[in-house]
């Protein structure tokens, strides 16, 4: 399974420095707009402190995370859906990602390029909005073209579909994004899920700003758009990557903000972490948000899903604090549970196949 997050904005604002803190991978970056053409790739670990505790607990020899995968976008002006700039290409970028990291220039910095000339961080928000509208008004478009001839046949399935392709025409002609409409109307997304709609990813707004704070009316918008930001100043990030908790306060640095943004990049895809643990390895493992124990069990293998039986299960911090599986036995924490129990993020689970 891979789960991918695209970083996405106007040139020149910081992707791809912020690419590289996330990877620590050398790709290009410069004072000029469309430095990166070709996109870059890049796997990060989801730090957990969770990892760490059972790792000390059960003195494993190999502690292995979870990653997701980043991807650094080609910059996106105004007209792209229209071919401008780099246009149509890195549209089709973004439409295989399942979340979207967008980086807002917020720093003033009169050495670092704006396409726009000014910074003003509201008007590039909506000129990225606008863009992703614009592409998926002409792909509902397209759609209903087609469904208008589908109904003809009288067939009930076609009609309802084609009412919920008109109404979501109409939102996004007013500025409401796919996603918003399927939040707002119950029942609409085994539609619009299918066109793969660019508005329909999740977002999350990095606020590249000086001193990690940015203005409260960018952050007064966005919590009004009912949306996620994270502030933070994109280049410290990049050049405090390297360094330990530690070197960094001897520098004088404060924390670094880049776990939080994995963390909430990793809920935004609507994933959550079960976990296996012993002497030989403590692991975390991804599944989607209301899986099942045989899913889960898939995970670690495929033919374990095939083979499930059933699952023996405890909460991580109940294994830790009673301080062995021994222990939580003796108290009774431990569960035995069967094929139709929704694994919750932070279970530790091992699993028992035929
Ligand atoms: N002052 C300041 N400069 C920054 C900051 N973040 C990035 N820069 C600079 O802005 C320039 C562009 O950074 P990139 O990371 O290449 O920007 P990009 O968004 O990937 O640009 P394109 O690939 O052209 O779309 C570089 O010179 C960076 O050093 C910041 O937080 N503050
Ligand atoms: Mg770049």
């Amino acid at each position: 399974m891979s789960f991918s997050v695209g970083i996405v904005g106007l040139p020149n604002v910081g992707k791809s420095t912020l690419f590289a803190a996330l990877t620590r991978k050398q790709v290009d970056i410069a004072n000029y707009p469309f430095c990166t053409i070709e996109k870059n790739v890049g796997i990060v670990r989801v730090p957990d402190e969770r990892l760490e505790k059972l790792t000390e607990l059960f003195h494993s020899e190999k502690t292995i995370p979870t990653v997701i995968e980043f991807v650094d976008i080609a910059g996106l002006v105004r007209g792209a859906n229209k071919g401008e700039g780099l246009g149509n290409q890195f549209l089709a970028e973004i439409r295989e990602v399942k979340a979207i990291l967008q980086v807002v220039r917020c720093f003033e910095d009169s050495d670092i390029a704006h396409v726009e000339e000014t910074i003003d961080p509201l008007r590039d928000i909506e000129i990225i909005e606008t863009e992703l509208l614009l592409k998926d008004l002409d792909t509902v478009k397209k759609r209903i073209f087609k469904a208008e001839k589908e109904i003809r046949s009288e067939d009930k399935k076609a009609k309802a579909q084609y009412e919920i392709l008109l109404q979501l025409q109409s939102a996004l002609s007013n500025g409401t994004t796919a996603f918003k409409f399927m939040e707002q109307n119950e029942g609409s997304e085994k539609v619009i899920l299918d066109l793969q709609l660019l508005s329909s990813i999740p977002v999350l707004y990095i606020l590249n700003c000086e001193g990690d704070k940015a203005p409260k009316e960018v952050e007064e918008k966005i919590k009004s758009m009912g949306s996620l930001f994270v502030a933070l100043n994109v280049k410290d990030e990049f050049e405090y990557a390297g360094f330990t908790l530690e070197e960094m306060e001897e520098l004088g640095a404060k924390e670094r903000r880049l776990p939080l943004l994995i963390k909430k990049a990793y809920e935004m895809l609507n994933l959550i972490t079960f976990l296996t643990t012993g002497s030989d390895e403590t692991r975390a493992w991804t599944i989607e948000k209301g899986d099942l124990a045989p899913e889960a069990a898939g995970v670690i293998h495929t033919d374990f899903k095939d083979k499930f039986i059933k699952a023996v299960v405890i909460q991580w911090d109940e294994l830790v604090k009673a301080g062995g599986l021994a222990e939580a036995m003796a108290q009774g924490l431990i569960r035995t549970e069967g094929k139709d129990y929704v694994v919750k993020d932070g279970d530790v689970i091992e699993i028992k196949h035929g």
